[in-house]
C-alpha cells in the first residue's frame, strides 16, 4: 500500500513537472506523400491554393479537403540531382515565392541547389493553371557554394515588389573562409533583386536604393550582411523583414533586417563575441544585435516563423510564432514597436521518438521546418519527418 502511494506520488510529480502544451498540433493531409516539406505558400491571385514545396524537388497543390489522398503535382524537379551523392540534408529545393502580379503573369520563383559545381540557383518559371512549365525556366542568379550546408535559400517578395533571398555563409563551421563579412561574395547575406528589371548584364535588375547599388567595393545585390544561415524569412504587415539566423555553438537569433545592416556573424554569435574568432571588426563597424536570442539550453537550431493571425489560439494573436528544429519546440514571441521583447512563451514541446538504433540519441517527433498560414488563416507547421500539422488549441 505504501509502495502504491509512493508510486502515485511519483506519477503525480512527473505529470505536474511537465508543463501542458498551450497548443495542439493536428495532423492534416496524412494520406499525402509529404516528405521533407520546406514551404507552404499561397499565391496572391485570390485562388487560395496552398502550394507545398518538398525539398526533394516537388511542389504540390494541396487538396481543399485535409483528408484527401489526392494532391496535384504542380512541378517535379526530382530528377535534377539537387543533392550531392552522399545525400546531405540541407541541399535541394529550399525556396518558393510567387510574383506579386502572379494573377496576371503566372510567374513564380524557386531556389534549389545543383552540383558540379555546387551552387544555389534562383530561377523564374511560368505557371498555367495548376501546372508549372519547366521549359519556361529562366535562371536569374547562381551563387557558388563550397559546402553542402549553410546556404539558406528561402525567398520572399517584399512590399516593395523586390525579391529577398537569404543565403548562408557556405561554411561547414566557424565561417572559416570569413565569407559573411566579405561583401565581394553573395554568401552570408540577404540579397535583394528586381525580377522585372535587367541591369549590369544580369537577368534581373538591381533596385536603385540597394545599399551598394553602384557596385563599388561591394556587390550590388547585397541588402544586408553578417548572416550565418538564414532559415525562415517573412514580412509582417508593417513591412518589417523577420529573419531567423541559425547559430553555431551557443545562440539562435531572430533579427529585424534593415537595409545595409551588418548582423554580426562571424564577429558575433547572437549579441556576444563569437568565441572562436579572435580578431575584432574594423573601427567604426556597427553590428546589429538580434531582437531576440535563445541559447543552446533551450534549443539547437532555429526555424523562423510568421506573425500569428489565426483564430484558434487567441492569446498568440500578433505574436511571432517560431520553433526549434532539433528539440521540436514552438514559441510565441511578443515585442513592442521598438523591437523590445515583452514575452516569449513556450507553446509546444514535441514528444521524443525512440532512437532507431542503439548508438543514436532519441530524436523528436515534430521537427519544424517552416510556419505559414493556410487559406483559412490558421497556422500550419511543416515537419521534417514528413508531416503537415495545423495549430489548434
Ligand atoms: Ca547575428
Amino acid at each position: 500500500m505504501k509502495f502504491i502511494a509512493s508510486l502515485l506520488l511519483a506519477l503525480a510529480f512527473v505529470s505536474s513537472s511537465v508543463a501542458a502544451d498551450a497548443i495542439k498540433l493536428t495532423r492534416v493531409y496524412e494520406k499525402l506523400a509529404t516528405q521533407w516539406p520546406v514551404a507552404l505558400v499561397i499565391p496572391p491571385d485570390g485562388s487560395q491554393r496552398e502550394f507545398l514545396a518538398l525539398q526533394r524537388g516537388q511542389i504540390l497543390i494541396l487538396p481543399k479537403d485535409e483528408k484527401s489522398a489526392e494532391a496535384k503535382t504542380f512541378l517535379d524537379l526530382s530528377s535534377r540531382a539537387m543533392e550531392a551523392a552522399n545525400g546531405k540534408f540541407e541541399e535541394g529545393l529550399n525556396g518558393l515565392a510567387f510574383h506579386p502580379k502572379f494573377a496576371e503573369n503566372g510567374l513564380f520563383y524557386i531556389t534549389y541547389t545543383q552540383q558540379k559545381p555546387k551552387r544555389l540557383v534562383i530561377s523564374e518559371m511560368k505557371a498555367t493553371g495548376d501546372k508549372a512549365d519547366e521549359k519556361s525556366e529562366r535562371v536569374l542568379l547562381e551563387v557558388p557554394l563550397i559546402n553542402w550546408n549553410h546556404h539558406g535559400g528561402n525567398i520572399v517578395f517584399g512590399p516593395d515588389g523586390y525579391l529577398y533571398i537569404g543565403v548562408g555563409d557556405t561554411s561547414k563551421r566557424n565561417d572559416e573562409k570569413r565569407m559573411a563579412q566579405l561583401n565581394a561574395v553573395m554568401v552570408g547575406k540577404v540579397l535583394r533583386i528586381d525580377v522585372n528589371g535587367r541591369d549590369h548584364h544580369n537577368a534581373y535588375g538591381i533596385p536603385a536604393d540597394n545599399p551598394f547599388a553602384d557596385g563599388v567595393d561591394a556587390l550590388p545585390q547585397i541588402y544586408a550582411y553578417g548572416i550565418r544561415n538564414p532559415w525562415g524569412m517573412s514580412f509582417d504587415d508593417k513591412g518589417r523583414l523577420w529573419l531567423a539566423d541559425v547559430g553555431q555553438d551557443l545562440w539562435e537569433e531572430i533579427n529585424w533586417i534593415e537595409k545595409g545592416g551588418n548582423y554580426g556573424w562571424s564577429y558575433r554569435e547572437g549579441s556576444r563575441p563569437f568565441a572562436l574568432r579572435t580578431d575584432t571588426p574594423p573601427e567604426g563597424t556597427k553590428l546589429i544585435d538580434p531582437i531576440f536570442e535563445y541559447n543552446h539550453g533551450e534549443g539547437l537550431s532555429i526555424t523562423g516563423g510568421v506573425i500569428y493571425k489565426g483564430k484558434a489560439v487567441p492569446e498568440a494573436a500578433g505574436a511571432y510564432v517560431y520553433g526549434d528544429f532539433v528539440l521540436g519546440k514552438i514559441w510565441a514571441l511578443k515585442v513592442d514597436e521598438a523591437g523590445k521583447v515583452q514575452s516569449n512563451d513556450l507553446l509546444y514541446t514535441s514528444p521524443q521518438t525512440p532512437a532507431d538504433n542503439p548508438k543514436k540519441k532519441p530524436s523528436v517527433l515534430v521537427k519544424p521546418t517552416a510556419f505559414s498560414a493556410n487559406a483559412a488563416g490558421e497556422l500550419i507547421v511543416l515537419d521534417w519527418n514528413g508531416a503537415v500539422y495545423r495549430v489548434e488549441k
